[in-house]
């Protein structure tokens, strides 16, 4: 007898499973930095098929970790089963014991898995553990869809900073709005619902204080229900210029707010927005501007894994500068604003994403009256 026989292994069943476990993990993004948002899928064979006997998913804050939750929920009937977990079990000591460990008390006999961990304390050990105590391991189901998803953790771990999503609401003419003025509704209520989502399943939300200022947001995640929770906001302000009545400063309570500064943005102004409950963060700058990569790497070291970044121009023409832009999102309404109007990226063509090699579009679709379309890295 073969050992898929021997294990009952049906790969229609195996990618149902694994479909739900991603389900599961995606549900979570934007809630467990710093840990990645993983899910997992306990199964037993039952007399008409496999039956689910528990469900999990990475917890708010990244821990219990989501083959706990699995293992928990099912109890003794994990015994003999399947588990499916969208990512590498860990097999190290952190800020909770290994869940391979758990798996292996458990006593699951086969575990399928999408994908290799890329934090270097885990990577290929979580696997190899379990295997060397006698588990099925299967990898690599599920792999492609789950490294979207996982995208931000992946990031951190290889280059210790957020993976880096810059949107733009654009007019038909590539314009964000009329200078000075806070922006008309460029797109519409179908746009603007997907923005929230995809706030929601962001860790943090980044504008320039420029945008800060002129538009005086508070970059909330208004999603009734389910998703009504808030990223972390993020200010790149140089000297320190948010004024303390900005909405970003007074809605504290709603969500966190961190204000990157230079390492020379007077000390009063820090001291006024501490006491308020916001965090400072102090970086190097560089020709008067604070470093991207150097706060990029703060807010990494902070457990932020993705990033989302809303403006202004300037900004977005700096992290596109120094190639610090992994996916771009760009829709666009079907109004023109004119001549007068601020262009997107501060002078740079939209080519500048669009038509450069350095991007390849993943989606193109429309979106309500607007049309929307994703680049990611190539
Ligand atoms: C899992 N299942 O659901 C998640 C994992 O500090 P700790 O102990 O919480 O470990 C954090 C690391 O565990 C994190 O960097 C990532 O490699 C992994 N995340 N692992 O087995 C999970 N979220
Ligand atoms: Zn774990």
């Amino acid at each position: 007898m073969s050992v898929a026989e021997a294990l009952r292994i049906d790969p229609e069943i195996d990618v149902r499973m694994m479909d739900l476990a991603i389900r599961m993990g995606r549900r979570m993004l934007g809630r467990t930095w710093p840990n990645p948002a993983v899910g997992a899928v306990v199964v037993q064979d039952g007399p008409n098929g496999p039956i689910v006997v528990g469900r999990g998913a990475t917890q708010p804050g990244g821990r219990p970790h989501a083959e706990t939750e699995a293992l928990r929920q099912a109890g003794t009937a994990a015994r003999g089963g399947t588990l499916y977990v969208t990512l590498e079990p860990c097999s190290h000591h952190g800020k909770t014991p290994p869940c391979a460990d758990a798996i292996l008390g458990a006593g699951i006999r086969r575990v399928v898995s999408a994908m290799d961990d890329a934090n270097p304390s885990v990577t290929g050990a979580g696997h190899r553990r379990l295997r060397a105590a006698g588990v099925q391991v299967d990898v690599g189901l599920g792999g492609d869809e789950v490294r979207r998803n996982l995208v931000g953790h992946m990031r951190r771990m290889q280059d210790g900073r957020p993976h880096v999503m810059l949107k733009l609401a654009l007019s038909s003419d590539d314009k964000v709005g009329l200078p000075g003025r806070k922006p008309a509704a460029i797109t519409g209520e179908e746009t603007r619902a997907r923005v929230h989502m995809m706030r929601a399943m962001s860790d943090a939300i980044a504008v320039g204080v420029g945008t800060a200022m002129a538009d005086n947001p508070s970059l909330t995640c208004r999603l009734p229900g389910m998703l009504a929770r808030s990223p972390v906001r993020v200010v790149f302000d140089t000297n320190l210029r948010l004024p303390v009545d900005n909405r970003l400063v007074q809605t504290v309570d709603d969500a966190p707010l961190w204000v990157i500064t230079g390492v020379d943005a007077p000390v009063e102004a820090e001291r006024a927005l501490q006491s308020r409950g916001i965090e400072v963060i102090r970086v190097r700058t560089e020709d008067g501007r604070v470093r991207l990569e150097g706060s990029l790497n703060a807010l990494a070291a902070r457990g932020i894994t993705s990033l989302m970044v809303e403006g202004g121009p300037i900004l977005a023409r700096a992290l596109l500068n120094e190639d610090l832009v992994d996916e771009a999102t760009i829709m666009r309404g079907p109004i023109t604003i004119g001549d007068e109007g601020v262009p997107a990226l501060d002078g740079l063509p939209i080519e500048a994403i669009t038509g450069s090699e350095r991007f390849r579009e993943i989606v193109s679709m429309t979106c309500g009256d607007d049309s929307y379309a994703d680049y990611v890295r190539a």
